[in-house]
């Protein structure tokens, strides 16, 4: 169960120590980061989910706090979850951003144009402030990344505390729910003790009195396909990537009963090939996780898809993950993290066998 993890939380009571933030001036001048006088865009990824909206939110409030003009947008509509956390708190969401052409912009939870909304090749990328693997945006201004943080809001935390900025209830709200929902309340295999700290010292802040049972409500959310179409199951966590030629994607579905596990991997596997032509993907991945066997069965298709995924997730020589090959798919046990362990293995492969 997702919320025994939560248990722990409290006993996670280290030492408050500094994620490592790269690149920041520190004269206290009016603009401590040098991001200039214009207008500033804070904006996560497409198919945004409660961490990519959150993370915008509370990066934009650091902001305006440092003297900054500057708003939070979204890339997407948002979620069920992401709904049910900022309606629980009576926050309103950002607006949508359609193009990023010529705005000048901080980008949240992604560093791959192809996650980016529409015109953030003609951004000015003031920075990247990001927890997973670097991708295709290697020409931002400067960068604020620590791929061992839960999530984006973990790193954010540091920043305020960093600059000395007051986190208010509202921020501390928006922090929990991006670490909450990034790290799954917690768990050991999507966190560390680094969002433990910050989830310990957050909760009262927020006024949650009842951390883990708010967890499994917004968790209930988060599970819930109710009134949607496979394709847009397939569609509800995506995320593509550009590498070493490739176009790809890894669409990422959960199920709360391990015996819907066969169903929804017939189900994805209708809707794969339409969402492949539409996209224009060389290949695409499905992972679909089942939270009570604790496995991910990972669904490929289209070219070479197979022989990369047999590459990169056969025989990983991981302690504690085992994986075998099924008929169709791969069955990985515990669950597996996109971000942790998907993407960077994939991209190994695929740069073993570079298009150009
Ligand atoms: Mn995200």
């Amino acid at each position: 169960m997702k919320f025994n993890y939560l248990r722990n939380f409290a006993l996670g009571a280290v030492a408050l120590c500094s994620l490592a933030s790269c690149e920041k001036e520190d004269d206290s001048n009016s603009d401590p980061f040098n991001f200039g006088d214009s207008k500033i865009v804070v904006i996560g990824h497409k198919v945004p989910d409660t961490d990519a909206v959150t993370s915008a939110m509370a990066y934009a409030i650091f902001l305006r706090s440092l003297g900054y003009d500057c708003e939070a947008r979204v890339a997407g509509a948002l979620n069920k979850e992401t709904m049910f956390a900022l309606d629980t708190f009576g926050i309103k969401a950002p607006e949508l951003l359609t193009s990023a052409d010529n705005l000048n912009v901080v980008i949240v939870d992604h560093s791959e144009y192809a996650q980016s909304v529409n015109g953030m090749r003609n951004a000015n990328i003031l920075r990247v402030v990001d927890n997973h693997l670097l991708g295709s945006m290697t020409d931002a201004a400067s960068y604020d990344t620590t791929r061992s943080a839960g999530s984006t809001c973990t790193i954010i935390y540091y920043d305020f505390k960093e600059m000395d900025v007051t986190i208010t209830k509202e921020t501390a709200q928006l922090l929990l729910l991006g670490i909450l929902s990034d790290t799954g309340g917690l768990k050991p295999t999507k966190s560390n003790s680094k969002d433990s700290v910050v989830v310990n010292d957050l909760v009262s802040v927020a006024g949650i009195t009842d951390l883990a049972a708010f967890y499994t409500r917004m968790s209930e959310f988060a599970d819930s396909y109710d009134g949607m179409t496979d394709a847009e199951i397939l569609a509800s966590d995506i995320k593509d990537y550009e590498r070493a030629g490739y176009k790809y994607s890894v669409a990422n579905v959960d199920v709360d009963r391990d015996d819907y596990l066969e169903d929804m991997r017939n189900r994805m596997l209708a809707v794969m090939p339409d969402y492949m032509k539409k996209n224009n993907l060389d290949f695409m991945l499905c992972k679909i996780d089942a939270d009570t066997l604790d496995c991910s069965n990972l669904l490929y298709m289209g070219e070479n898809a197979e022989k990369f995924a047999d590459a990169a997730f056969l025989n990983m020589g991981i302690e504690d993950v085992t994986s075998e090959k099924k008929d169709g798919y791969i069955y990985m046990t515990p669950h597996v993290s996109r971000k942790v362990i998907i993407v960077p293995r994939l991209n190994d492969v695929l740069d073993a066998n570079a298009k150009e």
